[in-house]
C-alpha cells in the first residue's frame, strides 16, 4: 500500500496541470512575500495600503482567466488556486482580488464593448486602477431586485441617484461597476443595467465603513450617488436584468469556494501544530482522543471541500458548471471553513483569542465570507428551489 500524505490524503496535487502548479506557486510566493508579513498589523489597526493592488498586478494575478488586455489567460482551476493561496493568509486580501477580477474586470470583459475593454481592462489588470462592484444597498441585500438606485436617460448620457452599501474596495476605487434600474426607452421598460462610474465623476462619494470586525485588512465602504452625470458610453450594453450581476457573482462565488478552503487549511495546520506542542496533564494535547477526532474531522472536510472545488473548476473550464452547483460549493466550503476556524480557535485555548496565532482573525473574516455573495441560507434556498421547483424566498 502507498504511504499516506496527511496534508493531501487524496493526492489532489497530482490532479493539477504543470501550468496550474506554476500559477499556484506564484500566488503562494506572492502571498508569502507581500501579504503574510503585513497582515497582523493591518488587521489589528484596520489599515490597508491601496498600493497592494499594484503588487497583485505585477505578479500577474488579476483577472487571470481573461485572455488578452494584460491578463494571464489561465484556467478557472488556476484562478481557484490563486484564491486559495491568498485566502490562506487572509480573506480580506482574497476579497480584494475577487472583486477586482470577477466583479469588475469580468463584467467589463463580458458585457462591455471592445472600446470599453481596451480602455479599462489593462489598467485594472496592472492594478494601477482599483475597481469596486456596487449591487447591495442599505435596504436590498439578499434581494437585489429590490434596489432603488436609478439611472435616468439624459440628452447625452445618464444621471444616477442612489446608495450602495458594504462595497469592497470602494474608498480606494478608481472605477465602479454599479447596477441600477433604468428605462433606456427601447421598449423593454425598466431593467437592471450595469454602468461604469469613475472616481472623478461629480456627485459620487465613497465613505469608509468604520467599526468592521471582519476583513479588517482591506477596506469596505459605501457608494453614494447624488445626481451623478455620466456619458452614454459608460453603459455596459451587452446585458440587462439580474443575470448581469449574477453572471459576475457565479465567478466570484466559485473563487470563494476555493479561497475559504485556504483559510480552513491555515486553521487546521495551526491547530495541529499547536496541539502537538502544547502539553497539559503531562502529554501533548494532540495525544488526546478529542483533539485527534477534531483534527480528523478538519482533514476530512477540507479534503472533500477541495475535491468539490477542483471538480467545479474542471466543469467551469468546460463551460458545464451550473450556477446552482456553484451554490453547493460556496455554501458548503464557506460554512465548513467557518466551523473549522471556530474549532481551531477553541483548540488554541486562551491563546486562540490572540492575533499572534491568526485563527481568531480567520474566524472573524469567515463570518463575512459566509454572508457575502449570497448568505449560507440564501444558497440553501437556491438549492431548495432547484430541486423542488418551489421558491421559498418570499
Ligand atoms: P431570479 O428570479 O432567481 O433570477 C432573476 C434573473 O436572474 C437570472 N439568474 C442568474 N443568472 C446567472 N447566474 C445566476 N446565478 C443567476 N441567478 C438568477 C435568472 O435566470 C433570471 O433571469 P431572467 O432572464 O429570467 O430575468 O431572481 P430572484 O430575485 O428570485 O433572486 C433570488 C436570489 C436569492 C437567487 C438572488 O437574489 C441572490 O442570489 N441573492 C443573493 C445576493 C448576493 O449574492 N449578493 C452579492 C452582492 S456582491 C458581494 O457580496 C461581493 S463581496 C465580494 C468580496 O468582497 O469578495
Ligand atoms: P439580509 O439580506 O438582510 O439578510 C439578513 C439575514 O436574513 C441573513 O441571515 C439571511 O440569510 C436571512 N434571509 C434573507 N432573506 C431570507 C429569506 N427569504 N428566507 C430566510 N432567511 C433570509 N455587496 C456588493 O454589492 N459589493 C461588494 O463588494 C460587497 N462586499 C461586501 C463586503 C463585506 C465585508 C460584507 C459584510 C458584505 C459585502 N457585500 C457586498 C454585501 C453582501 O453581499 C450582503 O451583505 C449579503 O448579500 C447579505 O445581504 P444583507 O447584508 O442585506 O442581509
Amino acid at each position: 500500500w502507498p504511504g499516506f500524505d496527511w496534508a493531501d490524503p487524496l493526492l489532489i496535487e497530482q490532479e493539477l496541470t504543470q501550468e496550474e502548479r506554476m500559477v499556484r506557486d506564484t500566488a503562494r510566493a506572492f502571498a508569502d512575500q507581500h501579504l503574510a508579513p503585513i497582515v497582523k498589523q493591518s488587521n489589528r489597526h484596520e489599515t490597508s495600503d491601496p498600493a497592494l493592488m499594484k503588487a497583485f498586478g505585477e505578479a500577474g494575478l488579476l483577472g487571470p482567466t481573461i485572455h488578452g488586455y494584460g491578463c494571464a489567460g489561465v484556467s478557472y482551476v488556476a484562478y481557484g488556486l490563486i484564491a486559495r493561496e491568498v485566502e490562506r493568509v487572509d480573506s480580506a486580501y482574497r476579497s480584494a482580488f475577487s472583486v477586482q477580477s470577477s466583479l469588475v474586470m469580468y463584467p467589463i470583459w463580458a458585457y462591455g464593448t471592445e472600446a470599453q475593454r481596451q480602455a479599462w481592462l489593462p489598467k485594472l489588470a496592472s492594478g494601477e486602477w482599483i475597481g469596486a462592484f456596487g449591487l447591495t444597498e442599505p435596504d436590498a441585500g439578499s434581494d437585489p431586485a429590490g434596489m432603488t438606485t436609478r439611472a435616468v436617460k439624459t440628452a447625452d448620457g445618464f444621471r444616477l441617484n442612489g446608495a450602495k452599501m458594504w462595497i469592497t474596495s470602494s474608498p480606494y476605487a478608481h472605477l465602479f461597476v454599479v447596477w441600477a434600474k433604468c428605462d433606456l426607452g427601447d421598449g423593454k421598460g425598466e431593467q437592471i443595467r450595469g454602468f461604469v462610474l469613475m472616481r472623478g465623476d461629480k456627485g459620487i462619494s465613497t465613505p469608509k465603513i468604520e467599526g468592521k470586525f471582519s476583513l479588517r485588512a482591506w477596506v469596505t465602504g459605501e457608494i453614494v450617488l447624488a445626481d451623478v452625470e455620466i456619458p452614454a458610453d459608460r453603459l455596459l450594453p451587452n446585458v440587462h436584468g439580474l443575470k448581469g450581476p449574477f453572471g459576475c457573482l457565479n465567478n466570484a462565488r466559485y473563487g470563494i469556494g476555493w479561497g475559504a478552503m485556504g483559510a480552513a487549511e491555515y486553521c487546521w495546520h495551526a491547530a495541529r501544530t499547536y496541539t502537538l506542542e502544547r502539553r497539559q496533564f503531562g502529554r501533548p494535547l494532540a495525544a488526546t482522543q478529542l483533539v485527534q477526532k477534531k483534527l480528523a474531522d478538519m482533514q476530512t472536510e477540507i479534503t472533500l471541500g477541495l475535491l468539490l472545488a477542483l471538480r467545479a473548476g474542471r466543469l467551469m473550464d468546460e463551460g458545464k458548471l451550473a450556477p446552482e452547483a456553484i451554490s453547493i460549493l460556496k455554501r458548503n466550503n464557506c460554512g465548513k471553513a467557518l466551523a473549522i476556524a471556530r474549532e481551531a480557535r477553541d483548540m488554541h485555548g486562551g491563546n486562540g483569542v490572540s492575533d499572534e496565532y491568526g485563527v481568531i482573525r480567520h474566524v472573524m473574516n469567515l463570518e463575512a465570507v459566509n454572508t457575502y455573495e449570497g448568505t449560507h441560507d440564501v444558497h440553501a434556498l437556491i438549492l431548495g428551489r432547484a430541486q423542488t421547483g418551489l421558491q421559498a424566498f418570499s
